[in-house]
């Protein structure tokens, strides 16, 4: 009798190292997730990474990141690194929205579910070769800009008049460019006296902003078109022009309107500083809901195609008139962390 429960003990330990040995309870799975990332144009661009490597960091998986230096090709390169890597997802930034047909199906054939953060990609059936699409409605930011100079203009009494805007568009052929300036025409084109006069791309980058800046200025001075107003894409250009037009000799912020585009802190300062007169937000910081979206696969969830951010704009001058549309650059320039 003892022998037989001696033999049955030792069974049971066996079955049950055995057990163990077949399923080892190791903790949640150590994902490798690769990210094709745009390139460090800009404060925005440099928050978005940040956010992405430390929330993926956070999380204990292994992240193959690449900064594509604004190239498509190295982004194209990327990707197809991924594939043969053998990662568990691939998060997406595409510098412009065409050219990714053959790099996508090539994902799509390997299985690999695609996370796509800020940009938009265009192609047939796009919505077919990622899970889901996380960022910000550009358009609607290009149609908040011009809201705020029709409501600018009202509040200083001058609405009707005529007003020349130069435009300082952003990376040609990516969505935030197209959708920055479709949304701002969509609304001024309702006010014949809010003119385009010059519109030309600074790439997202500071430094060329400030060149593009220059140019317009001669520009306006050799045609007699005098500049009214700024409308940058990106806060970045509109800095590097606000030092161009002081170089001119002109007060920015009072001589020229300034509007820019993502609140990143460099414009909080400027418009504190009475340089810059207003910026719509766009927010770099996707890590989080990358990450959030990448679990939620994991546990089988479906995913909504499309996720905007909330975003505010932010100003000192509206901001006293209607608080509850337009939020005080002051008030929250210490809380920015890009
Ligand atoms: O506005 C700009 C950056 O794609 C929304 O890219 C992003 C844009 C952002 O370089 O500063």
């Amino acid at each position: 009798m003892k022998k037989v429960f001696a033999i049955l003990l030792v069974l049971a330990m066996v079955f049950s190292v055995t057990a163990c040995g077949s399923k080892p309870d190791a903790g949640p799975k150590k994902l490798k997730v690769g990210f094709a990332q745009i390139g460090s144009e800009s404060d925005w661009r440099v928050g978005c990474t940040e956010s992405i490597k430390a929330t993926v960091a956070a999380e204990g998986w292994d992240l193959q990141f690449v900064d594509a230096n604004q190239q498509q090709e190295n982004q194209i390169k990327a990707l197809r690194d991924f594939i043969s890597m053998g990662v568990d997802y691939i998060g997406f930034s595409p510098v412009v929205e065409t050219g990714w047909d053959q790099v996508m199906q090539e994902i799509k054939n390997a299985g690999i579910p695609v996370v796509m953060l800020d940009r938009n990609i265009v192609m047939p059936n796009s919505e077919d070769y990622y899970v889901t699409w996380i960022g910000s409605n550009f358009i609607t930011e290009g149609e908040k800009s011009a809201q705020w100079l029709l409501d600018y203009m009202e509040n200083a009494g001058i609405s009707g008049q005529p007003m020349n805007i130069v435009e300082l568009q952003g990376t040609v052929g990516s969505s935030p460019a197209i959708d920055r300036k479709t949304g701002f025409e969509n609304v001024i084109k309702a006010h014949p006296n809010l003119q385009i006069t010059q519109s030309q791309t600074g790439d997202f980058e500071t430094e060329l902003g400030k060149e593009v800046m220059e140019s317009f200025l001669v520009k306006a001075q050799a045609d007699g078109t005098p500049i009214d107003v700024l409308y940058a894409h990106n806060d970045g250009m509109a800095i590097g022009a606000i030092q161009a037009i002081k170089e001119a000799g002109l007060t920015p912020g009072e001589d020229i309107i300034i509007i820019g585009v993502d609140a990143v802190k460099l414009a909080f300062e400027a418009i504190v500083a009475g340089e810059m007169n207003v910026t719509v937000e766009c927010s770099p910081l996707l890590g989080p809901q990358f990450v959030e979206a990448i679990k939620a696969l994991e546990a089988g969830q479906t995913l909504p195609k499309i996720t905007y951010s909330l975003e505010y704009i932010y100003d000192d001058t509206l901001t006293h008139v209607n608080p509850d549309l337009y939020l005080n650059a002051k008030e929250h320039l210490p809380s920015r962390v890009y």
